[in-house]
């Protein structure tokens, strides 16, 4: 047995287009728990040590600009091996392969921006759930 908890964010995009509740009924459909909640207006510094693993890269500006452009809702979900199991949930990192069936398949828009707006994050590793649950739930 090994129940995790990891965070998921429901970035500008997603709640902008109304589709928190959406969201957070396939993560309660797959059987995870909502052990938190916030509506979270990010400030740079916060994002900047979220995203501290993708500065310098290409789209790192446009992905702080981006996820500072309007509310998220930022959870704390828990749950077996739900780490792994939202990453799965949610598809892949582009919308336009991701598969149907996953929160990006589905609903997910390629906007040909610089930054890929994908709804979701989640948290890749034990490691980074405790470091960005930190973060968000201080
Ligand atoms: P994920 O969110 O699937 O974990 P990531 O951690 O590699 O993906 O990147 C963080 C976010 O940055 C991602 O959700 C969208 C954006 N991004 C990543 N790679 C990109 C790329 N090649 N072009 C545009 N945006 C990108
Ligand atoms: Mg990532």
């Amino acid at each position: 047995m090994s129940v995790e908890a990891t965070l998921i964010l429901v970035k500008p995009d997603g709640v902008a287009r109304g589709l928190t509740g959406e969201i957070l009924r396939r993560i309660e459909a797959k059987g995870y728990r909502l052990a938190d909640l916030a509506y979270v207006h990010a400030d740079r510094e916060l994002l900047a040590a979220h995203y501290a693993e993708h500065e310098g890269k290409p789209f790192y500006e446009p992905l702080i600009e981006f996820m500072s452009s309007g509310p998220i809702v930022a959870i704390r979900a828990e749950g077996e091996r739900v780490i792994e199991g939202f990453r799965v949930l949610a598809g892949t990192t582009d919308p336009t392969t991701a598969a149907p069936g996953t929160i990006r398949g589905d609903l997910g828009r390629d906007w040909g921006l610089r930054v890929q707006q994908n709804l979701v994050h989640g948290s890749d590793s034990v490691e980074s759930a405790e470091r960005e649950l930190g973060l968000w739930f201080a």
